[in-house]
């Protein structure tokens, strides 16, 4: 399998720490690409034509994007349910897998406003809208801290992307001075393996 990602997103990462946790990184050729909603990568628009990461092509040729079907072919493919528990569980880790994606969107978006934009376009009540999402998810996250149990499945892996992100890119945003379960919770994972090995850089 093939999987175009850049170090810095925070999808990709997604998908590279389930590979991880499914031991499947021999499996995986990791190419690494840079992406630009100015400036499309025309490379990688040749397989995924919305020109974006992560994009998996499998051993049997198929190209899948986004990440959330990327993740969930992999534990279908390779996985034991671990990572996508089955009954009510799944759709609870499907929702949270849902939560983290839509903060990943807003903060990525605020990271092209802020980065990419000309200053001279910028829009602060753009970003402000943004980050409100942000933190409005963050809150949810910090109050379903004490549903995520002892294990570590594709939820608390959407999760783990998202503070790694926020730490990567908005290190002065201090979201565990509002968010202490969050912040505690976190400081019991991050030294994962797969988490580690895959540091936003
Ligand atoms: N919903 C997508 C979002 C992927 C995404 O936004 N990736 C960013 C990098 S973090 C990207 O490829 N941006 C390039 C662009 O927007 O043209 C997913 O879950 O994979």
């Amino acid at each position: 399998m093939r999987l175009w990602h850049n170090p810095a997103s925070p999808f990709a990462r997604k998908v590279r720490v389930v590979a991880r946790e499914l031991h499947l990184t021999q499996a995986l050729e990791e190419i690494s690409v840079l992406v630009s909603p100015v400036n499309p990568n025309q490379t990688l628009a040749k397989v995924n034509p919305l020109v974006k990461i992560p994009t998996l092509q499998t051993d049997d040729g198929v190209v899948l994007y986004d990440s959330s079907v990327i993740c969930e072919y992999l534990e279908h493919t390779y996985g034991q349910h671990h990572l996508i528990p089955n009954g009510a569980q799944r759709w609870q880790t499907l929702r949270l897998q849902s939560l983290c994606d839509g903060v990943l969107d807003a903060a990525v978006l605020c990271r092209y406003e802020l980065a990419v934009r000309p200053e001279a376009y910028r829009w602060d009540a753009w970003v402000e809208g943004q980050f409100f999402k942000i933190n409005n998810g963050l809150t949810v996250l910090n109050q379903s801290v004490s549903d995520f149990g002892e294990s570590f499945q594709l939820g608390h892996i959407s999760v783990a992307c998202v503070l790694g992100y926020l730490d990567f890119r908005f290190a002065d945003h201090a979201w565990r001075e509002k968010q202490p379960a969050l912040a505690k919770w976190y400081e019991t994972i991050k030294g994962r393996d797969s988490l580690t090995s895959t540091l936003p850089s």
